[in-house]
């Protein structure tokens, strides 16, 4: 079962066009992003947006997609409306890694990476799961959300995905398809101002077609696995590569492309470990007091506070996405006085 596994490795470029043609968001994986010219304070090394743009806001984060027996090619609706209403602003992100939440994650777990490609074994985060379960798995996605004042169109886009085990396991480079219900277009009409009777959603269309916001739950990557000797296989090669020398990392890249110039560009890190190295500060200035957490280039974190450390201690969750390493946050100068801790 090991050598099936490899042998889906070696196979990979040929799969690769096999998934593409299935339309969706079937395998691999992405990332994206630009970032509001006046917060332009994360991202990692290398990340950059072109001023000409006029980018309002450009996010990508990880997530984990359900592959359910009723959306094998498709992206399943009760996953795919959360994932939408939080990327369009509407509704807050889920509470835990479950088949109809949307849920941000910031670290890595092999079992993020078990899918069922024959759509026959229920399963679902590296558990075979009984006949009546519905889910065959599930994917590492990379959701992404883009507004620009300027218009763009889905064909100046290319994700690019890679691992940082010996084999490359996940690479994956794509040019994103058509507009699609996963892949939602808004453009701003003639008149180019947001809210007004000419807005278009692009649901459908070819990619060249503009918009001004694109909402795309994004592709997603993970290793095929029809059985338990399939699932130790993963599990095995993943953690084996999970050691402080050779941690596994799947980065997502994000390239824009204008005239055939990349015109922005952002890559965003899902570690498979903890991270020791990383560090939270608190700083003010005459008007505002921030945090800020010091860590892996390029990754998020989640931020916590307790108002007091007397065990046991009662850390809550902020109710903000997680925050990107050297990213400031603000905090209400008025509030009382409050610990902070970020996790992965
Ligand atoms: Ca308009």
């Amino acid at each position: 079962m090991r050598g099936r596994f490899v042998l889906k490795i070696q196979n990979k470029q040929k799969q690769k066009n096999k998934r593409q043609k299935m339309k969706k968001h079937i395998v691999s994986s992405l990332v994206v992003m630009f970032m509001a010219l006046s917060f332009n304070v994360y991202g990692t090394e290398g990340d950059f947006i072109d001023p000409n743009l006029e980018v309002v806001k450009f996010n990508v984060w990880a997530s984990v997609c359900p592959n359910n027996q009723a959306d094998l090619v498709t992206v399943w609706v009760p996953w795919r409306t959360p994932a939408l209403g939080f990327l369009m602003g509407n509704e807050p992100q889920g509470s835990s890694v479950a088949p109809d939440q949307f849920r941000i994650i910031t670290v890595g777990d092999w079992r993020y990476l078990c899918v069922n490609p024959s759509g026959t074994v229920p399963m679902w985060l590296g558990e075979l799961k009984a006949s009546s379960n519905p889910q065959r798995g599930n994917r590492i996605c990379w959701p992404l959300q883009i507004e620009a004042c300027k218009p763009f169109a889905l064909s100046d886009f290319v994700v690019v995905i890679k691992s940082s085990d010996p084999a490359n396991w996940l690479s994956f480079s794509l040019a994103i398809g058509n507009y699609a219900p996963e892949i939602v277009g808004i453009y701003w009409g003639a008149d180019q101002v947001k809210g007004t009777a000419d807005d278009v959603t692009r649901t459908s269309g070819v990619s060249t077609l503009p918009v001004n916001e694109l909402y795309y739950v994004g592709l997603g990557v993970a290793g095929g696995a029809e059985n338990q000797a399939n699932l130790n296989a993963i599990r095995d090669y993943v953690n084996a590569n999970n050691s402080p020398t050779a941690p596994f990392t799947i980065t997502c890249s994000v390239e824009v492309k204008q005239s055939g110039n990349i015109v922005a560009k952002m890559t965003r890190a899902l570690p498979f470990r903890g991270d020791t190295n990383s560090s939270l500060t608190i700083s003010k200035n005459s008007c505002c007091v921030s945090v800020k957490v010091n860590g892996r280039s390029g990754q998020y974190y989640y931020l916590q506070s307790a108002p007091n450390l007397s065990p046991p201690v009662q850390w809550t969750e902020l109710p903000t996405p997680p925050i990107l390493a050297g990213e400031s946050f603000p905090i209400d100068k008025s509030s009382p006085q409050k610990y902070f801790r970020a996790r992965q």
